[in-house]
C-alpha cells in the first residue's frame, strides 16, 4: 500500500488593528459608535478595577486575586460579541469579560473578599461562576452547548481558559466531545504566554494552540488577542458557527502585563525587556489610537470616562466593604454541600466555639 497523505492543515490568523490603531479596512466590522465605546469603556474599568483590587489585597481586604491587566481585548471584545441569552463560563481571570456581561465592580470585589453574594447575580448574566480547578470549565461549556443542541436552540456556550489549560486532559475532552456532540461551544482561549511561571514554549511542542482543534475535527483559528476588533469578529464568527452545531477553538494571542496572582513575583521567570516589548502592543492604548483616529474619542471623552469609572469604584468598594462587614464569616460551612457531612458539623461547631483547627 503507497504512502499517501490522508489529511493537511493550516491555521489561520487575524489581525484587523496594527499595534499603531491603523485599521485593515477591507476587514473592519461594522460595529455603531455605541459599541465600539462600550468595548473601550469596559476595557478601561477592567483594568481600574485591577489596579483597585491588587491594592485592597495589599491592604490586607482581598483574598487573592488573578488580574487580566493586558488581556483586555480578549475577554471585553469576545464577551461583547455574545447575545444576551448565549452562556459565559469563565476562569479565576476573567473579570473583563464578566464586566461586559454586566456583572458589578461590587460583585466582583465581593467575590474575591470572598462573599459568596458575589457569585449572585451570575444566573441573571447567564455565567457560571469562576472556575479554580485549570480547564474544568472547558467540560461545563461543552455540558451547556450540547444542551443547547439537544434542544435545538440558537444559542451558544463561551468557555474561557488559558494557554496552561490546554494541556489538560479536561480540555482536550471537551474538544472532542464538543465535536462528536456538535455542542454549541466557543473555547476562547487566552494564550497570555504564561502559566504561573510555565511559559508557552515549554507548554506544547505545538506551533499554534488553535491546531488542537484540528484533531478533535473541528476548526480553529488564532488571532491577535490584543486587538479588538479581530477579537470581536472572530468571536463573532465562532459563535454564528457554534450555534449551527460546529464548535470553534479561538486562540487568542495576548499577554499577561501583571502577575499570574497577587502572590506572585513574575520578576522571578521573565525579563523586564519582554515586558516592555509587550507594553507597546497593549490593547486599550491600540484601541483608543483607533477611536480617536474614528473622532469617537476626544480628550474630554477620555477625562469624563476616567471620572465616572473612579465614582463606580469608589461605589463598588464601599459596597462590598459594607458586605464583608455583615457577613458572618462562619457562612463559609455553608455552601459546598446540601447536607452538612458530620466531619465539617463538627469543625463548624469548633470554629464557633473559638477553636479554628476543629478538630
Ligand atoms: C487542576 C489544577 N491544577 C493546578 C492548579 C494551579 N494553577 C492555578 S492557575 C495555573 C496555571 C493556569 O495557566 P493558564 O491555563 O495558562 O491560565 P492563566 O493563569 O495564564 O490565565 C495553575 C497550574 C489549578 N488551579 N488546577
Amino acid at each position: 500500500m503507497p504512502r499517501t497523505t490522508v489529511a493537511e492543515f493550516s491555521v489561520e490568523s487575524l489581525e484587523i488593528l496594527a499595534p499603531d490603531g491603523s485599521v485593515d479596512e477591507e476587514l473592519e466590522p461594522s460595529l455603531s459608535e455605541e459599541t465600539l465605546f462600550d468595548i473601550y469603556r469596559t476595557m478601561r474599568r477592567a483594568r481600574r478595577l485591577d489596579e483597585r483590587a491588587v491594592a485592597l489585597q495589599r491592604r490586607g481586604e482581598l483574598g487573592t486575586y488573578a488580574p487580566g491587566t493586558g488581556q483586555e481585548a480578549a475577554q471585553v471584545a469576545s464577551a461583547a460579541a455574545l447575545a444576551e441569552d448565549d452562556w459565559v463560563v469563565p476562569a479565576f481571570r476573567e473579570q473583563a469579560a464578566l464586566l461586559t456581561r454586566g456583572a458589578s465592580m461590587e460583585n466582583i470585589l465581593a467575590y474575591a473578599m470572598g462573599l459568596e453574594e458575589g457569585a449572585e447575580s451570575s444566573a441573571e448574566d447567564r455565567a457560571l461562576p469562576p472556575a479554580i480547578p485549570v480547564g474544568s470549565q472547558a467540560l461545563h461549556a461543552v455540558g451547556i452547548g450540547w444542551a443547547q443542541a439537544i434542544r435545538g436552540d440558537d444559542t451558544a456556550a463561551i468557555a474561557y481558559f488559558g494557554d496552561g489549560a490546554t494541556s489538560t486532559g479536561d480540555v482536550y475532552e471537551a474538544l472532542n466531545s464538543a465535536g462528536a456532540y456538535g455542542a454549541h461551544t466557543v473555547f476562547l482561549c487566552q494564550n497570555n504566554q504564561y502559566a504561573i511561571s510555565t511559559p508557552r514554549e515549554n507548554q506544547t511542542r505545538a506551533e499554534t494552540l488553535a491546531q488542537k482543534a484540528v484533531a478533535a475535527g473541528i476548526d480553529g483559528i488564532q488571532v491577535d488577542g490584543n486587538d479588538a476588533l479581530a477579537v470581536y469578529e472572530a468571536t463573532r464568527l465562532a459563535l454564528e458557527r457554534a450555534r449551527e452545531g460546529d464548535p470553534v477553538l479561538v486562540e487568542a494571542l495576548t499577554y499577561r502585563r501583571s502577575m499570574h496572582t497577587t502572590s506572585d513575583d513574575p520578576r522571578k521567570y521573565r525579563e523586564e525587556e519582554e515586558e516592555v516589548d509587550w507594553d507597546r502592543k497593549d490593547p486599550i492604548a491600540r484601541f483608543e489610537a483607533y477611536l480617536r483616529g474614528r473622532g469617537i474619542l476626544t480628550d474630554e471623552r477620555v477625562e469624563e470616562l476616567a471620572a465616572e469609572i473612579e465614582a463606580e469604584l469608589e461605589d463598588a468598594v464601599a459596597g462590598a466593604r459594607e458586605t464583608a462587614a455583615e457577613a458572618d464569616p462562619a457562612d463559609m460551612f455553608e455552601h459546598a454541600y446540601a447536607e452538612t457531612p458530620p466531619w465539617l458539623e463538627r469543625q463548624a461547631a469548633a470554629f464557633e466555639g473559638g477553636d479554628a483547627d476543629g478538630e
